[in-house]
């Protein structure tokens, strides 16, 4: 059925077989095929609608993963097959829409995916960034930005004629809806709908990403602000909110109208999901378009507050989106009196200055207008969640404590297994059967076979063909060859100091010096690292700077090299972590206690059998939970000593490196006359100084616990069996965070579709 279609197609674009087409010809004809496929797929429909606005949708390449959902994956891989060519080679072809920073883009991706398999009435909504985020290129073992373009003449974008005018102070801007299918798993379909403005001038980036900022209509959808540590740009970062919800708000309105609804129940019929505080200023402008339709102001606000919902993603103080009255004047001085009045009003009822929206420095912040105004607040793991009600939000409990739950995040398993990992996943069918794909819980009938040695060898064989996989994919793509017989340790998820791969150097100059002693490991070490650094965020680019000169100097190093291998892959993204989650033994997760609100790249090593090396932060807490002490390697503080050494102020990274000879030697290690000859002295030094000086996020506190516990657990890698049967219990037991169940929490108690 489909290979006739496909050959209708080859045949009228480029009057050939299937055989005699090139991979990029047929990366269209799929591109074509699949989409006249998800024509013929019901849309998911219903009396009351949810949309997701979210500044990020982190969705990967989108060809394997419609295939299967649209179930004719396999059918199209044999058809290529047979004709010579390879599915595989094909994807790569496509190119990656980079539209998220990291976890909070990828998040909304996967739960589009499970929107759309629950068959849910649900969009989502966000930007049509031209090159996304950069795309990172290393030189002299620095990162270096540079554009990513992705969009091409054909692609999953299906321009709409919907189009809305935007106001701005200044001008108004014309937007245009484009639209991309969001297929579910053995079901109906959603939309992804990406607002742009048509007036873009893509030549106005000169080198790397630098662009002319003053002419918003010009670079408006640019780019994808990076989660920065600059104020600069914050004015553009205004615009885009706003061009994303006066879009969002008035593209919900006009559906309501459309299909007839009364906008004084406007909460019967829609629900917006408010994913971190990009999108909060969807609250005054949705008031204020109510308004306009002659809707009272006490009217307005009442209904918009029993419609949004809001998720908090982070309790790291910087992240926190406060946005000066000033700036707002400037860009959307017609809401300024909405924001001003729900702040009256707050005020009127609560005196305390922790809740009110306007701080003293008259600058609004966007989390306490959400928690205000809108009917639920939720954080993404129970650990994350009980820090938000206890101590963060904690004001904001008290008053309205029936507003606050958790979700924990999920993964879709549709990508990050059964695309990602499918020598696993056909291994998974043959023991169990394939109801796990719609029903993750399922897995759990792999606990069946933890004793039986052979289904553990063929874990163990398939953990080693995913290895030369990856072995295969650096060497061609970074000419880097790695041992396909080694452990592969690997740490990938944006650089940020809080994530602590400045902890994981210290532990590779640990381990080198111990070779350099004599002192082998039983087993070869492969150290990988994947992360993109904040273009400003200066710590962040030396510790990708330290990892890289660590790199070469190992690799120099006949002595150590065949023991301990350094490899830093560059632009780390969703095509990357596809190929590497499914070979990994050991998943670093080891972020300062309380400070990753919950990772996903946890659950998708989990998933794929590797074991976690993971301070009790986040969603590994329920990893450990999950698992138990046997299946996982917890280390560190805990949140509440981290909380406290915060209150107290009283952690001292200097004294740990005075007191301590081999944390002094470790730190001593990054201005060593090695490192000197292959590094920068201004940016080696200015990280050691960080170090010692500073150590916000207490690297040196948790350092030597973390030496032992990887110590023991490359140790335990010799014991094959033993760690196989870690493996399956991990991978068993990570049904629970499918973004399936996640959706259904969100649908049951939130959404209520
Ligand atoms: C934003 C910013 C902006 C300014 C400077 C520093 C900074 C650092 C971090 C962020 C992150 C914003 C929110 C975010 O991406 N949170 C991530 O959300 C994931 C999905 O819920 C979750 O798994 C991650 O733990 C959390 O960091």
């Amino acid at each position: 059925m489909e290979e006739k279609i496909l050959q209708e197609i080859v045949a009228k674009r480029y009057g050939k077989s299937i055989a005699s087409c090139s991979n990029e010809e047929l990366y269209f004809a799929l591109l074509e095929l699949t989409k006249k496929v998800i024509q013929t797929k019901k849309r998911n429909t219903g009396e009351k609608k949810l949309y997701y606005i979210s500044a990020e949708f982190l969705i990967g390449k989108l060809l394997s993963n419609n295939l299967i959902n649209l179930q004719i994956f396999d059918d199209v891989g044999d058809i290529l097959k047979k004709n010579g060519k390879s599915l595989e080679e094909i994807e790569e072809i496509e190119p990656e829409p980079s539209l998220g920073n990291g976890g909070l883009g990828r998040l909304a991706a996967c739960f589009l995916d499970s929107i759309a398999t629950l068959g849910l009435n649900g969009d989502g909504i966000g930007l049509n960034y031209h090159f996304g985020l950069f795309k990172q290129e290393f030189e002299n073992h620095m990162q270096k930005e540079t554009i990513n373009p992705w969009i091409q003449k054909e692609s999953w974008l299906n321009k709409t004629n919907i189009t809305y005018e935007v106001p701005f102070k200044d001008f108004t801007a014309v937007s245009r809806l484009y639209e991309i299918d969001v297929t579910g798993y053995q079901n109906g379909c959603n939309k992804l709908r990406l607002f742009d403005i048509e007036t873009i001038d893509e030549s106005l980036v000169s080198k790397g990403i630098s662009f002319a900022k003053e002419e918003i209509a010009k670079n408006l959808t640019l780019f994808l602000y990076p989660d920065d540590s600059d104020t600069n740009g914050l004015l553009l970062r205004i615009y885009q909110q706003y061009f994303m919800v006066s879009n969002a708000a008035q593209l919900i309105l006009e559906e309501c109208i459309q299909a007839g609804y009364n906008l004084d129940k406007l909460q019967e019929h829609v629900v917006i999901q408010i994913n971190d505080t990009h999108p909060s200023l969807v609250i005054p402008e949705l008031i204020r378009l109510l308004m306009e339709k002659g809707i009272t102001m006490d009217r307005a606000i009442s209904i918009v507050s029993k419609t949004c919902a809001y998720t908090n993603h982070t309790i790291l103080a910087e992240a926190l989106e406060k946005w000066p009255l000033d700036y707002l004047k400037k860009v959307v001085p017609h809401l300024l009196p909405i924001i001003i009045e729900l702040d009256r009003r707050v005020k009127e009822k609560y005196q305390d200055p922790k809740v009110a929206i306007i701080d003293k420095e008259n600058r609004a912040h966007m989390a306490h207008m959400d928690i205000h105004y809108g009917f639920s607040v939720n954080g993404v793991a129970a650990l994350h969640t009980n820090i938000l009600v206890e101590e963060e939000l904690n004001a904001f409990y008290q008053i309205y404590p029936e507003k606050f739950n958790n979700k924990t995040n999920g993964i879709t398993f549709r990508r990050w297994l059964m695309h990602c990992n499918q020598p696993l996943t056909r291994f998974i069918e043959e023991l169990i059967g394939d109801e796990f794909k719609k029903d993750a819980t399922r897995l759990q009938e792999l606990l069946d076979f933890t004793e039986d040695k052979q289904v553990l060898n063929r874990l163990d064989a398939i953990k080693y063909e995913n290895k030369v996989a990856l072995k295969k994919y650096l060497m061609e793509t970074q000419g880097i060859e790695i041992n396909e017989n080694s452990i592969f340790d690997i740490q990938i998820k944006r650089l940020h100091e809080y994530k602590r791969q400045q902890m994981n150097v210290l532990y590779i100059i640990y381990k080198y010096l111990e070779i350099k002693k004599g002192k082998l490991p039983k087993q070869p070490i492969t150290m990988i690292f994947g992360a993109k650094a904040a273009p400003a965020y200066v710590i962040a680019k030396d510790i990708i700077h330290v990892i890289l000169c660590l790199q070469e100097l190992i690799n120099q190093d006949l002595d150590v090299s065949p023991y301990l291998k350094v490899v830093m892959v560059e632009n780390y993204n969703v095509t990357k972590a596809a190929k590497l989650i499914p070979a990994c033994d050991i998943s670093e997760q080891i972020s300062l206690a309380s400070k990753e609100a919950s990772g996903t790249g946890n659950m998708k090593f989990m998933l794929n059998g590797a074991i976690t090396l993971g301070t009790e932060d986040g969603a590994n807490v329920e990893i450990h939970q999950l698992v138990g002490d046997e299946n996982i390697y917890i280390f560190g503080a805990k949140s509440e000593d981290v909380i406290n050494h915060y209150r107290n102020k009283d952690y001292v990274a200097r004294d740990y490196y005075e007191n301590d000879p081999l944390i002094h030697e470790l730190v001593e290690f990054i201005l060593s006359r090695d490192m000197l000859l292959i590094g920068e002295k201004k940016n080696l030094i200015r990280l050691y100084q960080e170090l010692i000086n500073k150590d916000w996020f207490m690297t040196l506190l948790d350092i030597k616990d973390y030496i032992k516990t990887k110590d023991q657990m490359i140790e335990d890698y010799s014991d094959r069996e033993k760690w196989n049967k870690k493996a399956l219990i991990n991978i068993a037991n990570a049904g629970f965070f499918s973004s399936d169940r996640t959706i259904e929490q969100y649908n049951e108690e939130i959404w209520k579709l």
